[in-house]
């Protein structure tokens, strides 16, 4: 596995966010489950919130980047890009408080209809099970409900430690077995950092894994891609031929209306053995609306700056959109991480 990256110190990177309604635990378990403590204070968070924890399946060394809402779940007003690419979710309820229990199935629908993931592993977690005196939603009904929706259910308690492990575990393994079935795992992610507006941007690069030699790659590689690059080899004409599938292969696999496409003449620096002309391709990109540029891996020319200005699209789309809302959740996770490095727990 190749992470460009050495502080990077992972094979994967698992997406897992946190549902149910307010007052549930679920920053509780997340404080959990990434940094071991309990804070029976613990304070509404503003934006959105992400931790990490690192663990181990079959040898791979899985980063799980847990979110948190941000307090909005209050309004039923999680912003939808919450839920995008995430590869499993955690639904809690609290045991004790039986409206938490029937809010489930419109969090589920939530999940399902905005990840963008039919395979998305969904865990249900009855939370607070210390409080046994209190208890309002008995086991049985839960597990009922999770067996009817095929989740995997526990019960929980943030504040003694009770199944918290166990649940992310349960959830992460799915998802690798899931992927491993499917052999998405061959799929190489690296994870490059860069800053736009003084906000901290993690590109997650992918790489397909040989398969596009049979026009085989596997769906979930294109799934939730914000950007695509589309490479040619300016001293081979039949991959500049290609490109048109590999453009639809995009668009209509990306499940993203707004994907930022680029397309790259890779090679530039073999000048003499140029089969396909710089106006040729750049009449190409023009006509489907892509940035162009020639580069070189072997020289570096212009490989980054590819990259920069595919990442800026992103940005802007989304700031234009809103979907950022804005500065303020990049800020929290930007002060997140900050924290979480200075205490260099398990993130
Ligand atoms: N007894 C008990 N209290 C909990 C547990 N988890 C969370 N709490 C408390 O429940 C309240 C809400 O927790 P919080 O994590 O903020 O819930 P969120 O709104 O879903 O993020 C806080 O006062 C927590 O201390 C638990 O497992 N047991
Ligand atoms: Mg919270």
């Amino acid at each position: 596995m190749s992470n460009s990256n050495n502080s990077v110190k992972y094979d994967y990177l698992f997406k897992i966010v946190l549902a149910g309604d307010s007052g549930v635990g679920k920053s509780s378990i997340l404080l959990r489950y990434c940094s071991d403590e309990f804070n029976l204070e613990q304070k509404m968070t503003i934006g959105i919130e992400f931790r990490s924890h690192d663990i181990e399946i079959e040898n791979s060394k899985i980063k799980a980047q847990v979110w948190d809402t941000a307090g909005n779940e209050r309004f039923r007003a999680v912003t939808p890009v919450y839920y995008r690419g995430a590869y499993g979710a955690i639904l809690v309820y609290d045991i004790t408080n039986h409206n938490t229990f029937q809010s489930l199935q419109y969090w589920l629908e939530e999940i399902r209809s905005r990840s963008n993931n039919p395979d998305v592993v969904l865990m249900l977690i009855g939370n607070k099970c210390d409080l046994k005196k209190l208890r309002a939603v008995p086991t049985d009904e839960a597990r009922r409900f999770a067996e009817e929706n095929g989740l995997s259910f526990l019960e929980t308690s943030a504040l003694d430690s009770t199944n918290v492990k166990l649940a992310f575990q349960i959830v992460l393994e799915k998802i690798f077995m899931n992927m491993k079935e499917k052999r998405e795992l061959e799929i190489d992610q690296n994870i490059e950092l860069t800053h736009i507006e003084n906000s901290k941007i993690k590109a997650q690069v992918w790489d397909t894994a040989g398969n596009e030699r049979f026009r085989a790659v596997t769906p979930v590689y294109y799934r939730g891609a914000y950007g695509a690059i589309l490479v040619y080899d300016i001293t081979n004409h039949n991959t500049f031929q290609s490109l048109q599938y590999w453009l639809e292969e995009i668009k209509s696999r990306s499940n993203n209306p707004d994907v930022v496409l680029m397309l790259i003449g890779n090679k530039c620096d073999l000048k003499k053995l140029r089969a396909v002309p710089t106006d040729e391709a750049r009449r190409f990109a023009e006509e489907n609306g892509l940035p162009f540029l020639e580069t070189s891996a072997l020289d570096s020319t212009n490989v980054k700056l590819a990259f920069q200005i595919v990442l800026e699209k992103i940005f802007m789309n989304m700031k234009e959109k809103r979907e950022l809302e804005i500065d303020q959740n990049i800020e929290l996770i930007r002060v997140n991480q900050r924290e979480e490095e200075g205490r260099k727990k398990c993130c």
